[in-house]
């Protein structure tokens, strides 16, 4: 199962086109590129190193709830979308700080920067936890994955559900070949959004009792983001799984551009070194039916016994 993770990354170090890219870091890429996962096996956590599953958790039930607003990964201890919320403050009018103009390459680049950078997102955290105006003004990263999965906005100035549709269609007509959910809106293309979705569409099956999930990812960042992403669909895909009655299937992953950072090498041959263990297995607290109701400790792995993390910087 991990292999399949380990096989694109050797393929991308072997074969990538070496590419520029939006953050000016450097990529070698491909494109086109399908992983299965079956969720039958036990969980796909990434054991090759440690991958945060708290983190993937909170992120995916934000998601969930339509949330936008970095407030509440926050909470969670989750900074993994610190950067992009950060970038709208420090371009505003609001920011009296020192210049943080392209913070994401000259904080690695720059040690003297990097301090002033981690003193200013520090505030900036402080102020999104305990400001409610800030955080609605700076926090909300618009109309990323929760708001387009949960209130698509309509020509007519409605709104589609678009997860809670998916959910009841698989529940009453599980065989359909339509259930799609997609993130990627046009409209929305790039004027309102922090970041256009890389995760832009996914489409559930059902056969045999079971549920399967497939992925198209636009962009996938192999060493941070993938990982991360993998375990967030299988997760989703056993909770909606768990409501409908079905038990879990196969998740597939599809890459459009799959690129390996330039400033991310060293890291993924040292993962290589490494032999993939015994993946973990997903325990969810079966009693809440709705996949809205679930909440951080309804979640959690059991008999993960993963190599040590590998630190790596993100591309902003
Ligand atoms: N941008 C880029 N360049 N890569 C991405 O993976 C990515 N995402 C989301 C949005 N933009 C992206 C954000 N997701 C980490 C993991 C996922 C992210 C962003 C960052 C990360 O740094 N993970 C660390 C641990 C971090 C921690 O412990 O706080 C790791 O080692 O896994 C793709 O969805």
């Amino acid at each position: 199962n991990e292999q399949a993770y380990l096989n694109l990354c050797e393929h991308v170090l072997n074969e990538g086109n070496s590419k520029g890219d939006r953050t000016g870091t450097g990529t070698f890429s491909v494109f086109g590129h399908q992983m299965r996962f079956d969720l039958q096996i036990g969980f796909p956590l990434i054991t090759t190193k440690r991958v945060p599953f708290k983190l993937i958790a909170s992120e995916l039930l934000w998601f969930i709830k339509g949330d936008t607003n970095i407030r509440y990964l926050l909470e969670n201890n989750n900074n993994i979308w610190n950067e992009w919320a950060f970038q709208n403050w420090v371009e505003s009018e609001d920011y009296e700080g020192p210049d943080m103009t392209d913070f994401g390459r000259r904080s690695q680049k720059d040690e003297e920067f990097k301090k002033r950078y981690v003193e200013q997102m520090d505030i900036f955290k402080g102020k999104i936890l305990s400001d409610d105006e800030f955080a609605q003004r700076f926090g909300d990263l618009g109309s990323v994955y929760g708001k387009q999965w949960r209130e698509w906005k309509t020509s007519r100035g409605g709104t589609i559900d678009q997860l809670q549709n998916v959910i009841e269609n698989i529940k009453k007509n599980p065989d359909s070949r339509r259930h799609i959910v997609t993130a990627w809106n046009p409209e929305d293309v790039p004027s309102n959004m922090a970041l256009p979705p890389c995760h832009t569409l996914f489409q559930f099956y059902v056969a045999d009792g079971k549920l399967s999930c497939q992925l198209y990812q636009r962009s996938g960042d192999i060493f941070l983001g993938v990982p991360f992403n993998i375990a967030s669909y299988a997760l989703l895909t056993h909770l909606i799984a768990h409501e409908c009655g079905l038990e879990a299937g196969e998740f597939i992953h599809t890459l459009g551009d799959a690129h390996i950072y330039s400033n991310h090498l060293n890291q993924i041959r040292e993962q290589l070194t490494r032999a993939p263990k015994k993946l973990p297995t997903l325990l969810m607290n079966k009693e809440k039916e709705s996949i809205f109701d679930i909440e951080m400790e309804d979640l959690k792995v059991e008999g993960y016994d993963p190599h040590p993390s590998i630190k790596a910087p993100v591309a902003v």
